[in-house]
């Protein structure tokens, strides 16, 4: 999955490609590497971020997916969003997917939507709202915890009438969780894997892979992002949310064809 970021204010890559021809070139290239699917996002999550209006981030994702969609290539879109106005305009518009980071808590309504659009779905946990969540998270097992939260939330989107079949899982690594949270969620994927949904995770150039490489900065986290994905893969997760498509689609065929072996 290659991120496509339509914001002035992601954490590694905001305000590169705001403009929408940028974003839908820089699309078709994340796709040319390799990308299955293209996340595009319009509201940055970055911790304190600020909220952005339904109109500012229709007006920033759905050219882009527009352009996308009708470049008709071998590529799935999802929308990055927790709106329900966005997710419908977004699935209008040839998305496929939504990919939802408060796993339908901020916006109840956009559950009914993708069971009646039969649209696939990532339920992310998060520790409260990106403007609060990294004030000093705590868990008394992140792993249950985060866990619990998505089976929970899980058992919700089918009450509401989506399929199970078309939803993922996703422990939000770096959402409400300090290093030693993400490593630990790391260590045991294998516990959110037995849930028995496909497992996403994301750890492109977050800044936990900065303090654990003497500060580097976001550009510099391509080493550690290869690092976990790998050992991401190895622990059961089989969606891979990355800036750098290339280089870790690389890393997972060789890790993959290790883990299981095709002769
Ligand atoms: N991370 C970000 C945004 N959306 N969605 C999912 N499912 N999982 C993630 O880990 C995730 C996400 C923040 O990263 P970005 O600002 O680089 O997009």
């Amino acid at each position: 999955m290659g991120v496509v970021n339509v914001t002035p204010d992601s954490f590694s890559d905001g305000g590169l490609y705001l403009e929408p021809a940028a974003a839908v070139a820089h699309g078709l290239s994340l796709a040319a590497d390799g990308a299955a699917i293209l996340d595009v996002g319009g509201e940055s999550t970055r911790p304190g971020a600020e909220p952005v209006s339904v109109e500012e981030e229709l007006r920033r994702v759905i050219p882009v997916i527009e352009g996308l969609a009708s470049a008709d290539g071998e590529f799935a879109i999802s929308i990055d969003t927790t709106k329900l106005e966005v997710a419908r305009a977004a699935l209008d518009a040839g998305a496929r997917m939504v990919n939802d980071v408060s796993a339908l808590r901020f916006d109840p309504g956009l559950a009914g939507l993708v069971a009646e659009r039969e649209a696939g779905c990532c339920l992310m946990h998060m520790l409260g709202e990106p403007r609060t969540m990294q004030r000093e998270p705590r868990y008394d097992d992140v792993v249950s915890e985060v866990k619990a939260f998505l089976e929970q939330r899980l058992a919700f989107a089918v009450e509401q009438g989506v399929s199970e079949q078309r939803v993922w899982l996703d422990p939000g690594i770096g959402f409400g969780k300090t290093v030693e949270h993400n490593l630990t969620l790391l260590r045991r994927l294998g516990e959110i894997a037995a849930i028995g949904r496909p497992v996403v995770i994301g750890t492109s150039r977050k800044s936990f892979l900065g303090k654990l490489t003497g500060g580097r900065a976001g550009g510099q986290r391509l080493p550690g992002t290869i690092a976990t994905n790998v050992l991401a893969l190895e622990r059961g997760a089989t969606v891979f949310r990355v800036h750098d498509v290339a280089e870790v689609a690389d890393a997972l065929a060789v890790a993959a064809a290790t883990v299981a072996p095709s002769d």
